[in-house]
């Protein structure tokens, strides 16, 4: 990063105030999907030195406006944690030690070099994790190791997630990133389902302080509906809860479009009306999800959903938003595909205070093309070996992955290569994935700590700590509910550690067999030449008919290199750039470096037709993948009616995922892993609070402490993810104090929503009893 800090515009970025060696700095937070703006105070040591003093709230954050929550002040105990790697560690008779990242770099060449020579490269398999979305190297080079490992098998967090999100918008809006947003800053009405951003402060909705957004939507008057088996700190904000059965949602949306339908309530509006294909079709399929053929199946009375669909119809504007409650269930994509035919049935699609799409201020695939129509979005490229599961995205679904490890033939995976991932923990029957990691002949992993994914890596190659790296949310900003663009610039030096770009870069090239002396820089430029000239051929870039010398030489003349450059070509190429001249006003990666607090580009505003990538040109409201797939949503019910005990998750503040359980700061207190209980349930159980109990599942049993609660519904427990923090050779010594138990020991690798191959986490049959 020397080349940026020689950059003057830096100064700008940061301001010397009073005492000698105080030093502001200005940078997003990249834990979460809120992207809050952090002001950073830092010391200097006189002798090139630096400390964080204190992290807070940027006020000045043109997004966050001063909004922070308590992890963020934490990206100093992050980067200071002693067990946190700072260099590369290879496993030596089962324990991992401290290497060199030459000999790092030589195992990894021999390794997975033997495993390809043995093997072929159709025994390489990748698994990218969350922190991926939050990383602009991963963001932008994450992309080159997949396919430049030359296998197809590709995994990632995105089935134990998201992709029932983006599988409904690709059938729907053609491309999978097409994702409609609420509108949280106009609308009226705002109804969840299955999230809870009080806690997890949003996702797949970019917007830091959605809790003070939902409050605006209350104070200006309009309302706000939950819907969650769980009464939820966002439900218990809202102007009402609404229980439901985990795993039922689609059931309930399917029943409040056929009340539109009956109660001819649908009004799309002009707007949309005018690229609306597949109403009748919708209508007719919708028709026997009637109110009262849901009830007992979602256990919400027929004149609720009524009244929800009414109200949703009623409201001047209206949004409905689903998260990982109703994504991470067995009809996932249908539940999701269904939240946006109601914001298509009641006019809010596209209009301000409804479901907006972003413009992605660096593009993104919504900017890229021709706009209006394209190819379209299709699942099944390809099928996963041993159970035959769909390609989905150029993935396949975590569920498989165990199988596709242990079950031997023609293309068994050999070698796996993790990148911010902790899937020992995140991922399905988390005990039989660990068992196939013990299988593999070579692993490589690229991450922060020795944790129990990684430690079953045979190199682990640390990537520097967020700090230490430059930011911008190019996934996220995909999402936003506002237009907003902010970069921030590395606060602490790199201490001679590469950096993550160059680390995924030159792990691209040794496993392409380019050897340990491969260099990044030279992939780097191969690929900055590749984007230029592509967009200058490209009949709808802004940048048609250029000469790529002279914008590779403007690129060039600052200097910059990895991400930095290429962000700034993405920037001034974009819907906002300054198209490298030609609009003077517009963004680039110096306009930003001006702006510490990041630039507004404004609310969002309409996208159709031009974000449509459907071959019809048209947004898809009966695509065959859905309308197919309401018979096997019809034929759940009986199955809902006679339900024992169900498991869902939930997550704390004060936690993310599996990974920042060590952090003394955010895991003291009382136990947070625990199994809520309704009373109810408790007295059958022979229950009480504090007891131990044991929860089974069909494919494991843990035991954790009870926690006796009426903000369940009865017939649901509740376990948070990420925990378990007690496995043997890891190297996180304050979560090892605070271990919990892995809820995923009892999700099922075999049960997922078979659109998209989502792993189903919330909904799971458990039996529950005291410990013995
Ligand atoms: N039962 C159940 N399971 C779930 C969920 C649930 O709700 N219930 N939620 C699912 C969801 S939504 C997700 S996204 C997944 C997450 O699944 P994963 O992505 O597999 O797991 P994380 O816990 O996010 O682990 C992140 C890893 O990245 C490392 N890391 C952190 N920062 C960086 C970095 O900057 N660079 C690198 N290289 N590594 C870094 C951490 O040390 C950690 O090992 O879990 C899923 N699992
Ligand atoms: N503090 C914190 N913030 C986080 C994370 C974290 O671990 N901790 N993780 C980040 C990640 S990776 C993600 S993907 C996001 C997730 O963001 P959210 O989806 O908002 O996350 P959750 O808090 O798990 O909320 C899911 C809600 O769904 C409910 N639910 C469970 N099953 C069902 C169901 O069948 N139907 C309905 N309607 N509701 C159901 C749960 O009770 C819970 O309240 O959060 C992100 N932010
Ligand atoms: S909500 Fe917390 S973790 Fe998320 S971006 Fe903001 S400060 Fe960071
Ligand atoms: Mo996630």
């Amino acid at each position: 990063m020397a080349v940026i800090e020689n950059d003057p515009s830096i100064e700008a970025a940061t301001r010397t105030v009073g005492e000698v060696g105080i030093r502001t700095a200005y940078r997003t937070c990249p834990l979460c999907e809120a992207t809050c703006g952090l002001e950073i105070t830092l010391k200097s040591d006189g002798v090139g030195g630096k400390t964080v003093q204190r992290i807070r709230g940027d006020k000045d954050d043109v997004f966050s406006k001063g909004f922070i929550c308590p992890k963020g002040s934490t990206l100093k105990h992050l980067h200071e944690d002693p067990d946190r790697l700072r260099v590369p560690m290879a496993k030596r008779d089962g324990v991992h030690v401290e290497v060199t990242w030459e000999e790092a770099w030589s195992e990894i060449e021999a390794g997975l070099g033997g495993v390809i020579e043995r093997h072929g490269r159709s025994s390489l398999g990748v698994y990218g994790g969350n922190a991926g979305a939050h990383s602009l190297s991963s963001m932008m080079y994450l992309r080159t190791l997949f396919t430049g490992l030359g296998t197809r098998n590709r995994y990632s967090a995105s089935t134990v997630d998201q992709m029932p999100r983006h599988v409904a918008a690709g059938h729907i809006f053609g491309s999978p990133v097409a994702v409609p947003v609420p509108d949280l800053d106009r609308t009226e009405h705002l109804l969840i389902l299955g999230a809870n951003p009080y806690v997890s402060n949003g996702s797949m909705c970019t917007a830091p302080d959605f809790p003070g957004r939902i409050e605006r939507i209350r104070e200006r008057g309009g309302k706000v509906v939950v819907v969650d088996p769980r009464r939820s700190r966002t439900a218990e904000e809202a102007d009402e809860w609404i229980a439901i059965r985990p795993g039922s949602d689609a059931l309930l949306l399917a029943a409040m479009c056929n009340v539109l339908v009956v109660e001819n309530l649908v009004n799309v509006g002009p707007h949309v009306a005018e690229y609306l294909n597949g109403l009748d079709e919708f209508v007719a399929a919708i028709a026997p999800f009637t109110p009262e053929s849901v009830v007992v199946a979602t256990d919400v009375a027929a004149t609720v959903i009524r009244k929800l669909a009414r109200e949703l119809a009623a409201a001047t504007t209206a949004s409905v938003y689903g998260r990982i409650g109703t994504t991470a269930t067995e009809f996932g994509s249908t539940a999701t595909w269904l939240i946006d035919a109601l914001n298509i049935l009641t006019g809010n699609l596209d209009r301000s205070g409804g479901a907006m799409f972003a413009m992605p201020v660096a593009g993104g695939a919504t900017t890229r093309g021709k706009p209006g129509s394209g190819r379209g979005f299709e699942i099944g490229r390809g099928q996963t070996r041993v159970s035959g599961h769909p390609e989905v995205m150029g993935e396949y679904p975590v569920g498989a992955l165990a199988e596709e490890i242990t079950t031997p033939g023609e293309g068994q995976l050999r070698a796996m290569i993790t990148v911010g991932g902790n899937p020992i923990r995140s991922n399905p029957n988390s005990e039989l994935l660990a068992e196939a990691f013990n299988d593999l002949e070579f692993m490589v992993s690229v991450d922060l700590y020795l944790n129990e994914t990684t430690r079953h890596a045979d190199v682990i190659l640390p990537s520097p700590s967020q700090l230490q790296r430059s930011h911008y949310d190019l996934l996220l900003l995909q999402f936003g509910v506002r237009n907003v663009a902010n970069y921030s610039e590395p606060v602490l030096p790199l201490d001679g550690q590469p950096d993550e770009w160059e680390v995924i870069s030159k792990l691209t090239l040794v496993a392409q067999g380019m050897g340990v002396d491969a260099d990044p820089a030279l992939a780097d430029h191969r690929a900055i030449d590749a984007m230029v000239r592509s967009a200058v051929r490209s009949e709808h870039s802004r940048l048609r008919g250029r000469d790529a010398e002279e914008i590779l030489a403007e690129l060039n003349s600052s200097g910059r290199v990895g991400p930095e450059r290429m962000l700034d070509f993405m920037l001034r190429s974009g819907p906002f750039g300054d198209g490298f001249g030609a609009e003077p006003e517009g963004t680039s990666l110096d306009d930003l470096l001006r702006r510490p607090h990041g630039r507004d580009f404004g609310a969002l505003e309409p996208r159709l037709p031009d974000i449509l990538r459907t071959p019809s040109g048209k947004v898809e409201l009966a695509p065959a993948a859905f309308i197919n797939d309401l018979d096997r949503l019809a034929a759940a019910v009986p199955g809902f009616e006679n339900q024992g005990l169900v498991l869902i998750g939930r997550r704390h503040l004060r936690s993310n995922n599996s990974w920042m359980h060590n952090v003394n700061v955010l895991v003291k207190g009382k136990p947070r892993c625990t199994l809520h209980v309704h009373p109810d349930d408790a007295a059958l159980l022979g229950l009480t609070d504090g007891d131990a109990a044991t929860i089974t599942s069909r494919v494991g049993s843990v035991t954790a402490p009870v926690e006796v609660t009426d903000s369940i519904t009865p017939g649901v427990v509740s376990l948070p993810h990420g925990w378990g923090h007690n496995a043997p050779g890891a190297q996180m010594r304050v979560a090892a104090e605070h271990a919990g138990v892995n809820s995923n020991i009892l999700t099922d690798h075999e049960a997922m929503d078979p659109l998209s191959g989502t792993s189903v986490l919330n909904g799971i049959p458990v039996e529950v009893a005291v410990a013995s």
